[in-house]
């Protein structure tokens, strides 16, 4: 499918979706938001897919935001409508089965910080700026960032960044967590595709039923939660995967993985 403002790509088992909007630094429109569920439910749908980036055009910006200006004029009804356009990007962005990295490559404020929340692992260039500014435009975080941040980086760091709107260096939010790794900005897509590429050579099904596990398992009481990844541990003895893995290292070969 084609895409207005977004470029997706696929090579061999890994996908790129770049937000592709570098005169406003990537801000989310409507349209933009629309075009993250449909990209993300075709990546969903393409079995050849292991693992997938998402990152934002141009030197300067992962994601700004919402676009402001588009947004500017709403009024209930119209906002309701576009934060449910973003909740059902971001959604099914964090749906996916196989990982997602965000790739920050430079300012990811506000929308932009949201769609890296819902991504499974963050990776950032030094020159990376992250925060939640929504409440210096007398705002609040409308696509999901009220709730993926504080699962992230817990309460505390939540309420400081959101209260405060600041945006912060990517060197502070890898020290609480709210990024994996930090790279010289020359050296962030490397280190993205190297460990796309990574994660495609393992077990799409044992990875498949692991972020299954982690993710519903977060909103289960602990008990619960435990009980299902004995029965998804049990699921996996039935899939191809688990016997090619297996068999692969006792006969000391590497493992030809093919999804099922
Ligand atoms: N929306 C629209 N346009 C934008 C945005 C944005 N979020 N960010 C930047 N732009 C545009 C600028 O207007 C400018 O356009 P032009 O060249 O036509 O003047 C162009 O991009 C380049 O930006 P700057 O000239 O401002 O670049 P600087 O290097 O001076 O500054 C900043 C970079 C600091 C990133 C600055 O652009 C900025 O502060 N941007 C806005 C950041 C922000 O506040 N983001 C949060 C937006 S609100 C939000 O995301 C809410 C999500 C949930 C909504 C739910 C609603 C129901």
């Amino acid at each position: 499918m084609a895409y207005e403002n977004l470029l997706f790509e696929v090579n061999g088992a890994v996908a790129r979706l770049t937000v592709n909007r570098p005169k406003v630094l990537n801000a989310l429109n409507l349209k933009t938001l629309n075009e993250i569920e449909a990209c993300a439910l075709e990546a969903g749908r393409n079995p050849q897919i292991r693992a997938m980036i998402v990152t934002g055009a141009g030197e300067k910006a992962f994601v700004a935001g919402a676009d402001i200006a588009e947004m500017a004029g709403y009024g209930r009804q119209e906002a309701l409508r576009f934060s449910e356009a973003g909740h059902r990007a971001m959604d099914a962005i964090a749906a996916l089965e196989f990982p997602v990295l965000a790739q920050v490559n430079g300012f990811a404020l506000g929308g932009g910080l949201e769609l890296a929340l819902a991504c499974d692992v963050i990776f950032a260039s030094e020159t990376a700026k992250l925060g939640l500014p929504e409440v210096t435009l007398g705002l609040l975080p409308g696509f999901g960032g009220t709730q993926r941040l504080s699962r992230r980086v817990g309460f505390g760091k939540a309420r400081e960044l959101t209260y405060s709107g600041e945006h912060i260096p990517a060197v502070e939010a890898h020290r609480i967590h709210l990024v994996d790794r930090v790279y010289p900005a020359t050296e962030l897509a490397a280190a993205c595709g190297q460990w796309v590429e990574t994660v495609a050579s393992r077990g799409p099904r044992g990875i498949a039923f692991a972020k299954e596990a982690i993710e519903t398992g977060a909103g289960l009481a602990l008990p619960d939660a435990l009980r299902f990844e004995r029965h998804l541990f049990a699921a996996v003895f039935t899939t191809e995967d688990m016997k090619e893995g297996t068999k692969a290292f006792l006969e000391k070969r590497k493992p030809d993985f093919k999804g099922k």
